[in-house]
C-alpha cells in the first residue's frame, strides 16, 4: 500500500466513524484564477462541513499523497506554479519521484479509494472532447469510473465538451449516470441539457442504495451523480454556446492539446463571459459539496 498522509481533521473523522468527502485539487491549480481558487476550496470545505461531514481534498505535496490539505498547504497549492495536473498515468511517477501535482477526477477516485473513502465532490468531469473522433482526445476520467469504486457528484461534463458522446462513452463502460432530482442531464453551467438521464434518483439515500448494491454485486467501478447547478445560478445554454465555439476555434488555432486544452478553454470562457462561467462555477462545486456530504452521511449509516 502506499504511504499517505492524512490531514488531522481526516484523521480525527477516520477513528470517530464521520462521513469524508475527497476532493480534487486540479480544480485549485488548474480550473481556477488566484485568489478565487483558495477562497472556493475553502468555502467547499466549509459547505461539507455544515452538512456534518469532513472533506479530504487530495494532492501529491513532495512526494507525498496527502488525504486532506491543511490550511498552509492549500494556500501554498493555490498560488504555486507549474504544478504538474496528475491523473492514471502519471500519478505514481509523480509521488516516486518526490514531485508536487494536483489530482484530476481520475486520480482523485484512486487516491480516494486507496484511503478508503468513497464519495467525492467535483465541478465537472472531463470526458470525449468535440473533434474527438481525429484527436482521440478522451478524458481518462471516463476509464476510471468504469473501474473505481467511487461515487463521484458533478454537474454533468463540461459543455465545452462533446455531451453526447460522453455519455455514449459511459454507457459503453458500463458507468451508471444518474441525474439527481430531474429526468434531464445537466450540462455544467446549465441546470438542464437535451439528454434524457439514463437514472435518475431523488434522494441522497437511494444513491448511498446504489453504490452499495454495485458493491454487492461485484460490478467494479464508481458511479456519475449528474446534480444540476441551481437555476438561480445557471448561465443559459444560448448565451454560453457562441461562447464556446470561439474559444474552441482559439484553441484550434493556438494548436492546444492534451493536457492544457481543458484549463486553457476554462479561462478563455472565464474571460469571454466578464468572469460569470467562474461564478457559475464557484456555485455549482459548493451544491455538489453538499450533495456528496449527504450521500457519505447515507453510506455511513448502513
Ligand atoms: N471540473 C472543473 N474544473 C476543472 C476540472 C473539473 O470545474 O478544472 C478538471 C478535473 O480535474 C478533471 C479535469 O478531471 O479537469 C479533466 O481534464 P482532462 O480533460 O485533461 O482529462
Ligand atoms: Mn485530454
Amino acid at each position: 500500500m502506499i504511504d499517505m498522509v492524512f490531514s488531522a481533521e481526516v484523521t480525527a473523522a477516520k477513528a470517530s466513524g464521520v462521513p469524508i468527502v475527497a476532493l480534487e485539487s486540479t480544480i485549485i491549480t488548474h480550473g481556477m484564477p488566484y485568489p478565487q481558487n483558495v477562497e472556493t476550496a475553502r468555502r467547499t470545505e466549509a459547505a461539507i462541513r455544515t452538512e456534518g461531514a469532513v472533506p479530504a481534498t487530495i494532492a501529491v505535496l513532495n512526494g507525498t499523497l496527502c488525504i486532506g490539505l491543511e490550511t498552509d498547504q492549500l494556500d501554498q497549492l493555490g498560488q504555486a506554479e507549474g504544478v504538474a495536473k496528475l491523473s492514471r498515468a502519471d500519478l505514481a511517477a509523480c509521488i516516486s519521484s518526490g514531485g508536487t501535482g494536483a489530482t484530476t477526477v481520475a486520480a482523485t477516485m484512486i487516491a480516494a479509494h486507496a484511503a478508503d473513502i468513497a464519495v467525492f465532490a467535483t465541478g465537472g468531469i472531463g470526458g470525449v472532447h468535440r473533434g474527438a473522433e481525429l484527436s482521440f482526445d478522451v478524458s481518462a476520467d471516463l476509464q476510471e469510473l468504469a473501474q473505481t469504486p467511487v461515487t463521484v457528484v458533478a454537474a454533468g461534463a463540461k459543455a465545452i465538451l462533446d455531451l453526447p458522446k460522453t455519455w455514449e462513452v459511459l454507457e459503453t463502460l458500463g458507468v451508471p449516470v444518474i441525474a439527481y432530482g430531474q429526468d434531464m442531464l445537466p450540462a455544467f453551467w446549465s441546470t438542464t441539457s437535451e439528454f434524457h438521464a439514463p437514472l435518475r434518483m431523488d434522494t441522497a439515500e437511494d444513491i448511498a442504495k446504489a453504490h452499495q448494491a454495485r458493491k454487492a454485486l461485484g460490478v467494479p467501478g464508481g458511479q456519475l451523480v449528474a446534480n444540476p447547478i441551481p437555476q438561480t445560478h445557471e448561465i443559459p445554454h444560448d448565451t454560453l454556446s457562441p461562447l464556446i465555439e470561439q474559444a474552441l476555434t482559439e484553441a484550434e488555432t493556438a494548436k492546444i492539446t492534451g493536457k492544457s486544452v481543458t484549463p486553457f478553454l476554462l479561462q478563455r470562457i472565464f474571460e469571454l463571459t466578464d468572469g460569470k462561467s467562474l461564478e457559475a462555477n464557484i456555485q455549482l462545486v459548493l451544491n455538489n459539496a453538499r450533495l456528496a456530504s449527504r450521500i457519505a452521511t447515507e453510506l455511513c449509516k448502513e
